[in-house]
């Protein structure tokens, strides 16, 4: 026979669980996703990568079908192929459409059956064919079940840059008169992915060179003295890229004076004598693994300057 206190007891454990369970419900199953894998591509003009088109969570998935964006100017399509997500699961069909800016892609297993969990839907290889950024957004995406029931899901895109920065300029007026003042003006040059354009270099065909940041040179002026005379413009742009994670003491590599700087400061909280801020670099306020990790897998890198040139001509009337 149960006791009145153990009794009490058994309940009390009930009343708990369910607060427990009120404050604290049972995770809902995640919504199945479908994502461009990496999120982030950093390549350059004449290489190649691949991204992987990937779905996560998916329950009884029969039929899939989606649409990627990219920049034609930027990138070209070399191959696209299907991932093992479906094929484990029976024989499929699997197609590809390329529009002038997308990629259609689809797949469905052949029989009334559903592929389960997480895996790759397809691959697609792109060459990078010049300087510049661009996203790879998914749209149009299409999960379906056996019984042709779409599911709901989330996606997520991609974005690809190069190393090199694009070196662009304006020239205003385009024919000036011998003598006029002739404004040159880089404004729509870019480092993709975000570096610095240290410095814009102008040679402006007629012996006059300029260089400068972009205080001194971005926007530079000239008047030409010849008279119906064709001059080159040629401007050089330079990006330093950010510095690799772990750059402790700023001059843009990753090596041993690094390592020594954070060596002290291993263990050290802020505030401490030994806490040195430039060694944290997941900035929580402290110098643990966390941060040594970050510092190690970019040991030996180093940032290089890239740059870039554009080539104009302009034309010099000789009217009064
Ligand atoms: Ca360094
Ligand atoms: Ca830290």
């Amino acid at each position: 026979m149960v006791s009145k206190m153990t009794g009490e007891r058994i309940i009390l454990a009930f009343a708990i669980i369910l607060i427990m369970l009120t404050v604290f419900p049972l995770p809902a199953s995640a919504a199945p996703k479908i994502a461009i894998v990496p999120a982030k591509i950093v390549k350059n003009p004449g290489e190649e990568f691949t991204i992987k088109i990937n779905v996560a969570t998916v329950t009884n998935l029969n039929l899939w079908d989606i649409k990627l964006s990219y920049d034609p100017a930027l990138l070209d399509v070399i191959s696209v192929t299907e991932g093992p997500f479906l094929k484990a699961k029976g024989p499929t069909s699997f197609g590809y459409a390329l529009g002038a800016n997308y990629i259609s892609i689809f797949c469905l297993l052949t029989d009334p059956v559903g592929a389960t969990g997480t895996g790759d839907l397809a691959s697609v290889t792109f060459q990078v064919m010049d300087t510049g950024q661009c996203d790879l957004i998914l749209y149009e995406t299409k999960l379906v079940d056996p019984d042709l029931v779409e599911m709901s899901h989330t996606t997520g895109n991609s974005f690809v840059y190069t190393e090199y920065p694009v070196a662009c300029f304006t020239i205003s007026p385009d024919h000036p008169n011998t003598g006029e003042t002739v404004t040159f003006n880089a404004s729509c040059s870019f480092a993709p992915g975000g570096g610095n354009i240290t410095d814009y270099a102008w040679d402006l065909g007629d012996g006059t060179k300029l260089h400068g940041n972009a205080t001194i040179a971005k926007v530079v002026t000239h008047a030409y003295t010849g008279v119906n005379q064709t001059y080159g413009i040629n401007l050089t742009i330079t990006v330093m890229p950010p510095p690799p994670p772990g750059d402790v003491d700023g001059d843009l590599d990753v090596d041993s004076t690094d390592l020594f700087k954070l060596a002290p400061a291993y263990g050290s909280k802020i505030g401490d004598p030994l806490y040195n801020a430039n060694c944290d670099f997941d900035k929580d306020g402290d110098v643990d693994s966390v941060d040594l990790f970050t510092l190690a897998p970019n040991y030996g890198k180093k940032t290089v300057a890239r740059k870039n040139i554009q080539l104009a001509w302009i034309y010099v009337t000789g009217f009064t």
